[in-house]
């Protein structure tokens, strides 16, 4: 075999939902195929070597189903009929409809619809905000995934970042708290891998024992919406033992006088009827917390996806002041990082703009986890036109049946840019296909890490596909919009997100990414650990308020101690988590069979599954006022009992009833940051034929 000696290795970046934000490597041959996708082994984070989902990642991108050309939709909305047209024919439709919609209703009746299925911030933050601000578009509240966590975080310490992943190799205690380390942030692994060998021990607390559990020193269960009684309860026994840190409290925090008082109540026999956790757990969790110094939190996204979860995300955030752990290296808390890019949302962003559009004004804001709600009883006006992008609603937004029914409207002109024929590609007007982030360029910022990184093409666009920001400029120029900020190179937004005069950012420019890659944010001077709190917290007083006026815990509304569904508790008594599959990413790998088997389970406790007459293997629907969904029954102690576990999320055209388990979750939101609460959904199991 001759050596292919134009073979080059490039540069990329994982540009999936995920917090490690791997810095890649593709060799690409000299026809311009990619054959290997690897970790940067010299990346802090990545350290060489990638998740199995994206390791694989070729096999997606070069998938004979992958999109290749513009589509127009020839059968029934949901039916997935299609037929090839230009983008010129694409183009022009999509302006005419967004301009009919427009002119219509007004420009409020178009919405945007994206997620994160590219995290870059031009491809799915950048053309396509100034696109709709520019047309006056109603404005996507993007709600769907971190809001009630995020809003906890910030009531707590005043921002949203925390502890380094680097620093997690320094702790002596790890808490993974509503966190599987292992199957959804698999790089902060080797530190903890490090931690442990010097010594260190990870706890889990879950109410199922995922990957990562079952490689803890030892497991917490935990009924589902219950953390915020855990939390206080742990204060408890730190307050009660005198274990916090009185010089830090004193110093960095008020409300503490009222936080004694509050936990009086919280004794460890009454958050153990709550919890579901031993009063003698409680009190271990508390006591190994706060004497094992330094002791990390690592809380993840699972224990705000419940109707308690803002407020319990926010006393979970205020332990590590009470315990003064922020001072210490290898100690504080981390959910998220992301807050510390502080780039130039407004000028990649332009919300400005929307003072240029028919509305003259800023839009109405539509909350995402309401889509089903937005589609079918929004009015004035109503929601005519919706753009898909870099998101699949019709597999993750919660009630999907209400969703469809919205999606099925024939006034509602539907356009959805992707790389696949997703579940809600299959309701299009017109389908576009779009880059991956192999094939176009962009800009990263992370959220389990401090390193901001620059990616630029390493495949050449297949087909006839486009980068969602080319597809914004192609269509605000058919509908005549002349202004130059909807006419710039993605250079230019980049540049203009770069533009930032914060101190984190400063020296940080396009030509230094195109060099170096990934640049450490300036966090803390080089080679010196980041401790963000140490000092005090960047809230208004510039302290931590122990806000005990918002930490009354009461059961979730949906759950089985709830109060106000003793009714529904009833049919439906048990607690299903739809949380993640280890081997994919939300439903962006669902064509894999592997991936379709792994999320078709329902995993379910011997105790609920005996009295059922359940079996592993057996069909079973699980169901509840919303829907029902044929899946197979996988019985595990692995579980709290009375918890099903679904792992998520499926394709629903690979399954045999055409459902996903979105089926059966709610449009009930968080109680603070109007976020989703896939994991408080109470359902019922029967067994339904072999
Ligand atoms: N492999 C893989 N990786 C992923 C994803 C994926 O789909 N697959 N998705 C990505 C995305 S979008 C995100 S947001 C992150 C999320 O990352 P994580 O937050 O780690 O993932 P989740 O599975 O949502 O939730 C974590 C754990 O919380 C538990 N949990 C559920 N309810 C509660 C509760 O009330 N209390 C407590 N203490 N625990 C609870 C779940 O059982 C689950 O094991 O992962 C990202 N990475
Ligand atoms: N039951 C249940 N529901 C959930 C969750 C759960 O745990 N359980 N998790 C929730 C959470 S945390 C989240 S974040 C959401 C995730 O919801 P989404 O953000 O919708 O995530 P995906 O399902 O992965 O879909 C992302 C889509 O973006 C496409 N895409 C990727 N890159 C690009 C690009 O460059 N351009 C364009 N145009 N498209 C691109 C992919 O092909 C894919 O179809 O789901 C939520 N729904
Ligand atoms: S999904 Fe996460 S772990 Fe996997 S390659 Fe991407 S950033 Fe890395
Ligand atoms: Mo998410």
């Amino acid at each position: 075999m001759a050596i292919d000696t134009a073979r080059q290795t490039k540069h990329s970046v994982c540009a999936l939902d995920c917090p490690d934000t791997c810095s890649l490597l593709i060799d690409v041959d000299s026809s311009g195929n990619g054959s290997r996708l690897r970790g940067n082994p010299d990346h802090a984070v990545t350290q060489g070597f990638l998740c199995g989902k994206v390791a694989q990642y070729l096999e997606r991108n070069y998938h004979a189903d992958r999109l290749m050309h513009p589509l127009k939709r020839t059968g029934p909305k949901g039916t997935g009929q299609f037929a090839r047209i230009s983008w010129d024919e694409a183009l022009d439709t999509v302006a005419t409809q967004l301009q009919h919609v427009s002119d219509t209703y007004g420009p409020e009746a178009i919405l945007p619809y994206s997620y994160a299925g590219t995290m870059g911030r031009i491809q799915a933050n950048g053309m396509d905000r100034r696109f709709f601000h520019r047309l006056g578009a109603s404005r996507l509240d993007r709600t769907i995934c971190s809001s009630a966590g995020g809003a906890g975080l910030m009531a707590a310490v005043g921002n949203r970042y925390g502890t380094e992943p680097e620093q997690f190799a320094e702790s002596k205690l790890i808490l993974a708290w509503g966190a599987n380390i292992h199957g959804t942030n698999v790089h902060l692994w080797p530190f903890i891998v490090e931690a442990r060998r010097r010594g260190a021990k990870l706890y889990t607390i879950d109410p199922v024992l995922t990957r990562t559990g079952a490689l803890a020193d030892r497991h917490f269960y935990i009924n589902p919406g219950t953390d915020l009684a855990l939390a206080l309860g742990m204060m408890h026994v730190i307050l009660g033992d005198g274990l916090h840190d009185q010089s830090y409290v004193d110093q960095h925090t008020t409300g503490l006088a009222d936080l004694k008082a509050h936990v009086a109540g919280y004794t460890p026999e009454h958050v153990s009827q709550q919890t579901g956790i031993a009063a003698e757990d409680v009190i271990f969790l508390a006591r190994e917390y706060a004497t094992t110094r330094p002791a990390v939190i690592r809380v993840n996204y699972g224990v705000q996806r419940s109707e308690r979860g803002g407020r319990a995300v926010q006393a979970i955030a205020s332990l590590p002041a009470l315990i003064g752990s922020w001072r210490e290296v290898g100690g504080g808390l981390q959910l998220s990082t992301s807050q510390a890019f502080r780039l130039n949302s407004d000028a990649l962003e332009r919300p400005d703009l929307q003072q240029r559009s028919p509305l003259g004004r800023t839009a109405r804001i539509v909350n995402m986890s309401r889509l089903g709600h937005a589609l079918t009883e929004l009015d004035s006006p109503g929601v005519h036109a919706m753009v898909v992008y870099a998101s699949n609603p019709a597999g993750v937004a919660p009630n999907q049946n209400v969703v469809r029914r919205g999606l099925k409207r024939e006034d509602l002109f539907t356009v959805v840019l992707d790389h696949f024929l997703t579940d809600t590609a299959d309701f299009a007007d017109i389908v576009l296909p779009t880059t991956t982030f192999l094939e176009h360029s962009d800009l990263y910022l992370a959220y389990g890490h401090y390193h901001l990184q620059m990616a630029r093409p390493a495949l050449a666009a297949p087909g006839e596909c486009k980068p969602n920001t080319e597809i914004f400029r192609l269509i605000a120029q058919r509908m005549g919009i002349t202004d130059p900020e909807l006419a710039a190179s993605d250079d230019e937004l980049m540049r203009a997100a770069l533009d930032s005069d914060h101190p984190f950012i400063a020296g940080i420019t396009l030509e230094r990414l195109e060099e170096e890659h990934s640049i450490r944010l300036n966090v803390s001077p080089a080679g010196q650990p980041f401790k963000p709190f140490a000092e005090g917290f960047p809230t208004e007083s510039g302290k931590l308020h122990f806000d005990v006026a918002n930490w009354h815990y009461t059961p979730p509304i949906e759950s089985r101690h709830g109060t106000a569904r003793q009714q529904e508790a009833a049919a439906y008594p048990l607690e299903m988590v739809s949380s993640k599959n280890d081997n994919s990413m939300n439903t962006t790998f669902g064509h894999r069979p592997s991936v379709d088997r792994e999320t078709s389970v329902a995993k379910i406790h011997p105790e609920d599954a005996t009295p059922r007459g359940i079996a592993t293997g057996d069909r079973v629907r699980v169901y509840n006022g919303r829907g029902s969904v044929l899946l197979r029954a996988e019985i595990t102690p692995g579980l709290r009992q009375g918890v099903v576990r679904v792992p998520s999320v499926r394709w629903s055209k690979l399954a045999e009833d055409g459902q996903t388990i979105n089926a059966l979750t709610s449009e009930r939101l968080t109680d603070i940051g109007n976020g989703a609460t896939f994991y408080n959904c109470l359902v019922e199991v029967e067994r339904c034929g072999d």
